[in-house]
Parts: structure tokens; C-alpha cells; sequence
């Protein structure tokens, strides 16, 4: 079994502690891709202090220079995707398709990022006294401590990693235990694209203990975190206690409305990717379906229909539509869900079982459920379930749709089928989510549009963009004052 190892200190090295986990194929669990550092405190120690000389070197390298070095990871992205997303498909589960379209969206992410390199803006402005000038520019911040989870094992990584590195800061990357491979590759191709190697450093482990050193550490000013809800409410009140900055990414319990003068073959497609894709493990999955009255019984047949049809297996083989969940935790919280909902009197239409079929016994598969008759306020509308469970809500009016959407505590992404403009725009304003779809499901963002919810799903950051450069600098503003005397300002002027 081959065992790998951290990246700190410029080198790979193994855990202080001498410990490993495995990291294990979801489809077929015997199969053991690997042991991985079981980092702690120490490792990341060790990496803080690799990291600040990283910082030293890289804040002090020109901007444009740092866009170079991503470039170049873009290209080796490209150069290694299919081997990159067969590797992601084994440790993750997710079909081939989706892992290639998940390290499209690190080398679309690496070339935005590379090309920001060049902009970086800052502004100049005019100053309100004579002979003298006002501007604003960006400075690095420092050690950046990126935390990820496992259901985009190379785009959210990029995602932070990217634009942190293009500003100018070092990295301690510490991705979820469940996809630790694909984070290695990421910090090969980072290295061979010619990242300094103090730059970066990565700290394989478990959350409890070396994402914690991370979050804990007062030598990491920057933490950015894409996880659970509750996860992250312990980070935000570790990070508000040490003043650090922080941007976290979380829960969503994401709606499809589907109006009835909507084109319903498209509507179908549209829930059945957005809440089968990924096996439903997505920040963004549809987890709830709100149908009109007058589409409702015959939008629900079709839905069950064609997710019945839908294909479980291994990812890697051609067909397949649905992969099987992460881990044996991910399956038991769906089983339990789904007792949920029966005890709530929602009525079960489809699924809500493990698959017999002796090819999938080895894996973490479950059966696209699809539950109807879901009340507003009950525990599967509200909750995140990050599985392959559809709650299906029947509503009477656009006006209602809306508000069944907004009652939840997330608001990462929405989305509205409807050919008539006015409710589009309507639903476009009165949705509370990060990001609204229409006529399209509620995955599938773009790396160069800001990622990110509202309400209990975030903290006002944003990913991906324009809009994640604010978070990875600290905003400067300069004042020269070539007068020769002291020019006082809100005084002098208005003398
Ligand atoms: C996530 O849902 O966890 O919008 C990230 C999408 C992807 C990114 C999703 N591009 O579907």
C-alpha cells in the first residue's frame, strides 16, 4: 500500500506523530488507495514557520510574475485532467463526467486568477488639498490556512488556494480526509509550475486536530473554510476571539420552483441534475422541489419516472449516473433522514433504500429518494441532508413559492423554471440565496462569478471572481503630500 505524505518545510515529510489514516474507494470499499498523514499541532507548527518564510519571499515576488507561476498550473491542469479526474473518481465517487468538469473549473479558476495578477487594482483618487495625491493598493496579508471539504476535491481547493497565491500570500491547505489524493496532485503540479516550495504546504488530517491547530494558530491571520454549518460557527467564534479574518462557505437547502407555464422537459432535467448529480453532495444540490398545483401529480410522475431510471455504480464506468455517497457516516445521516421524513408523514415515492443489486454492496450507494406531501417547517425541508433526497412542496402561487424558498436558515442558491418574464424577474429579486438560476438548476456556477449564499450559509465573503481579491488583500491607502507644508485635512480646506 503506498503511503503519502505531507508537504511542509519545502519537502515531503512524514507526521510528527508517525500516524496514518486510509483513504478508501467509496464504490468499492475494500479498496484502499492509500495511507495519509494524521497530522497534528506539530506538523502544523512546522508548516507555520515554513510559511512565513514562503510569505517573505512570494509578497516580495511581482504580481504579474505570481499570475505567471498559476498559469503555468492551469496549463499542467489541462495537460493531466483525465488522469487527475480518474484519481478524483476513485477517492471521491463522483461520475467521471462531473471530477472532469471539477478540474475544469480549477483550470478556469487558474486562468482568471493568473491573469488577475496583472490587475490587482487599486484606485487613485482625488484628494481634497492641494498638491497632493490619494490612492489605494493591495497588500498580501500572509499565512492563508484553506480548509476544504470533499465534494469538489480540486475546484474548491483552487477556489482559495489561486487568488490567496496571486495576492501574494503562502498556503497551509488542509483538505478533507476523504479526498486527500487529488490535494496532492494539486500540490504537485503547484511545485513543478514553479511555486516556491515554502509557499506552500500541505497538512493532511483530520478537522479536530490539524484543521484546529490551523483555525487555532495565531500566526494564520487568513482562514477560509467550506464546510458545515456547525463546523463553522466553532471557527467563526475562534476566529472572532483572535480578530483573524474569515471566510466561510456552508449549508443550502436549495430550491427548484417550477411555475406551471414552465417547459417541464427542461424543468425534469433540471431537478435531476441538480438533485441526483454528485449523489446530492453538493453546497448547492436541490434539495427541494416546489411545484406549482397545477404541474404538481404530473411533475412528480415524471420526476419519479426518470430517477428510477437513473443508474448507481461506480463512477468510472461508462453510464453510470449516480455515485455512491462518501463514507459510511454520509449514508447513515441520509437513512436517518429518511426515517425523518416517514415519522413527519411525508409520503415516500421513491427510493429510500440501499440498493440490493450485489455489484454495489462494496459502496456507499443509496437510492434517489423522492419524498412528496412535505410540509413547510418540518425537519427535511429545513435541514441539510447532502444526499440524494428530494422534498417535494406544493404550493399554489408564485407569491408562495417564494416564501417556502426563504424559509430556511441557508440561502445559497435558487432556482426558477417559468417562461414568463415577469415571475422570472420577481423571483429574481424576492429569492434570498447567493445565486439564482433561471431556467437552469440550482448547480453550476462559474469560476468567474461570486460564489456564495446569504443567511446562515455564509459570512458575507464570496468566492471565485472578482470579488474573493478583497477578501486575500488588505486595502491600503496612501496620501503624498508634495506641498512643501503641513496641509491639514477637513481644516485648511475650509478655512
Ligand atoms: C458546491 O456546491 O459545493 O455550482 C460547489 C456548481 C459547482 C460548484 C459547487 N460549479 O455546481
Amino acid at each position: 500500500m503506498k503511503t503519502f505524505r505531507n508537504f511542509i518545510g519545502g519537502e515531503w515529510v512524514a507526521p510528527a506523530g508517525g500516524e496514518y489514516f486510509e483513504n478508501r474507494n467509496p464504490a468499492r470499499w475494500s479498496e484502499v488507495i492509500g495511507r495519509f498523514p494524521d497530522s497534528d499541532a506539530r506538523d502544523v507548527e512546522r508548516a507555520v514557520r515554513s510559511a512565513q518564510r514562503g510569505f517573505e519571499i512570494w509578497s516580495r515576488t511581482p504580481a504579474p510574475i505570481r499570475g505567471e507561476v498559476i498559469r503555468k498550473a492551469g496549463d499542467l491542469l489541462v495537460a493531466r485532467k483525465k488522469e487527475i479526474a480518474r484519481a478524483m473518481t476513485r477517492e471521491m465517487g463522483k461520475v467521471l463526467t462531473e471530477a472532469l468538469g471539477d478540474v475544469q473549473e480549477g483550470i478556469d479558476t487558474a486562468y482568471y486568477a493568473a491573469s488577475e495578477g496583472r490587475r490587482l487594482f487599486g484606485r487613485t483618487v482625488p484628494s481634497e488639498l492641494r498638491n497632493k495625491w490619494a490612492m489605494t493598493y493591495r497588500r498580501p496579508i500572509g499565512v492563508c490556512g484553506i480548509i476544504t471539504p470533499f465534494n469538489f476535491p480540486m475546484a474548491i481547493p483552487t477556489w482559495k488556494i489561486f487568488p490567496a497565491l496571486v495576492c501574494g500570500n503562502s498556503v497551509i491547505f488542509k483538505p478533507a480526509e476523504d479526498v486527500p489524493h487529488t490535494a496532492t496532485l494539486l500540490v504537485e503540479i503547484l511545485l513543478e509550475a514553479g511555486l516556491p516550495p515554502e509557499v506552500i504546504q500541505l497538512v493532511h488530517g483530520r478537522g479536530e486536530t490539524a484543521g484546529r491547530a490551523i483555525v487555532e494558530h495565531p500566526a494564520i491571520p487568513v482562514i477560509s473554510f467550506t464546510g458545515s454549518t456547525e463546523t463553522g460557527a466553532i471557527i467563526g467564534e475562534t476566529c472572532g476571539r483572535m480578530h483573524k479574518r474569515l471566510s466561510l462557505e456552508m449549508g443550502g437547502k436549495n430550491a427548484q420552483i417550477v411555475m406551471p407555464d414552465a417547459d417541464l422537459e427542461l424543468a425534469l432535467e433540471g431537478v435531476l441534475w441538480g438533485a441526483f448529480g454528485t449523489t446530492g453532495q453538493r453546497c448547492t444540490a436541490t434539495s427541494r422541489l416546489i411545484l406549482h398545483r397545477q404541474i404538481h401529480d404530473k411533475f412528480v410522475k415524471m420526476v419519479c419516472d426518470a430517477a428510477e431510471k437513473l443508474k448507481l455504480g461506480d463512477g468510472l464506468k461508462p453510464g453510470t449516473d449516480v455515485g455512491p455517497l462518501i463514507n459510511r457516516a454520509a449514508r447513515e445521516k441520509v437513512e436517518y433522514y429518511v426515517e425523518v421524513g416517514r415519522k413527519e408523514g411525508a409520503v415516500l415515492e421513491i427510493g429510500g433504500a440501499v440498493p440490493k443489486s450485489a455489484a454495489l454492496k462494496d459502496g456507499w450507494f443509496y437510492k434517489p429518494t423522492v419524498f412528496t406531501g412535505v410540509k413547510p417547517g418540518t425537519r427535511i425541508e429545513q435541514e441539510e441532508i447532502f444526499g440524494p433526497v428530494l422534498s417535494v412542496i406544493r404550493v399554489s402561487s408564485l407569491e408562495e413559492a417564494i416564501k417556502v424558498n426563504n424559509g430556511v436558515r441557508y440561502g445559497l442558491s435558487s432556482s426558477i423554471y417559468t417562461r414568463d418574464l415577469a415571475s422570472a424577474f420577481k423571483a429574481m429579486e424576492a429569492l434570498e440565496n447567493g445565486i439564482t438560476y433561471i431556467n437552469a438548476p440550482t448547480i453550476g456556477a462559474e469560476a468567474h462569478l461570486p460564489f456564495g449564499g446569504v443567511k446562515q450559509t455564509g459570512n458575507g465573503h464570496r468566492e471565485g471572481g472578482w470579488q474573493v481579491y478583497d477578501f486575500y488583500t488588505e486595502t491600503k491607502a496612501i496620501y503624498a503630500d508634495y506641498s512643501g507644508k503641513l496641509q491639514r485635512a477637513q481644516i485648511d480646506t475650509y478655512e
